[in-house]
């Protein structure tokens, strides 16, 4: 099981509880589909995704983006037991969605882009390091389940 400093747990819960998941949840899935082209092709039938504009605007970007967003949040209320929190989750994009786990690991990173841009110096190298750990966890979990 991972372990959580208590500085940790309260540099992520601090953050996640200022966080907008509506906003940073679209424009990370937005930046993730304009930054890695490839990942659009998971995102076939959610229309326009010709150009970053196209993209930026495309409303079931948004409502998908939001709805991950809002998942990753259960993790943040289960930090002890994500891998748990997310089997169900890791078995649907592996087995019905073919989702490339490594894809889980670069929406990870865009996520910390997003959260250092909208929280600029209060975003600190302490709370970086907290959500990089995160983001990994997550990524792991939602492997887990892989075969
Ligand atoms: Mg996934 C559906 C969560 C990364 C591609 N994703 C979903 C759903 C959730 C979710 C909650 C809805 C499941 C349902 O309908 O029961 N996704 C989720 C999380 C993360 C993630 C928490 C990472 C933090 N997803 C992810 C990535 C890709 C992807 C990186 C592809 C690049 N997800 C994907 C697709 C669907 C979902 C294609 C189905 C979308 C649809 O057709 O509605």
């Amino acid at each position: 099981m991972v372990h959580w400093s208590a500085e940790e747990k309260q540099l992520i819960t601090s953050i996640w509880s200022k966080i907008n998941v509506e906003e940073c949840g679209a424009e990370a899935l937005a930046r993730l589909l304009i930054v890695y082209p490839w990942t659009q092709r998971f995102f076939a039938s959610f229309g326009n995704l010709s150009s970053p504009t196209a993209i930026l605007g495309n409303p079931m970007v948004r409502a998908h983006g939001k709805k991950v967003l809002t998942s990753f949040g259960e993790a943040v209320k289960n930090l002890d037991n994500i891998k748990k929190s997310f089997a169900q989750l890791s078995k649907l994009h592996c087995e019905k969605l073919h989702v490339d786990p490594e894809n889980f690991r670069l929406l990870g990173d865009i996520l910390i882009i997003v959260l250092a841009s909208h929280f600029g110096k209060d975003f600190t190298p302490a709370c970086q390091s907290a959500w990089q750990k995160m983001v990994r966890v997550v990524a792991h979990a939602l492997a887990h389940e892989y075969h």
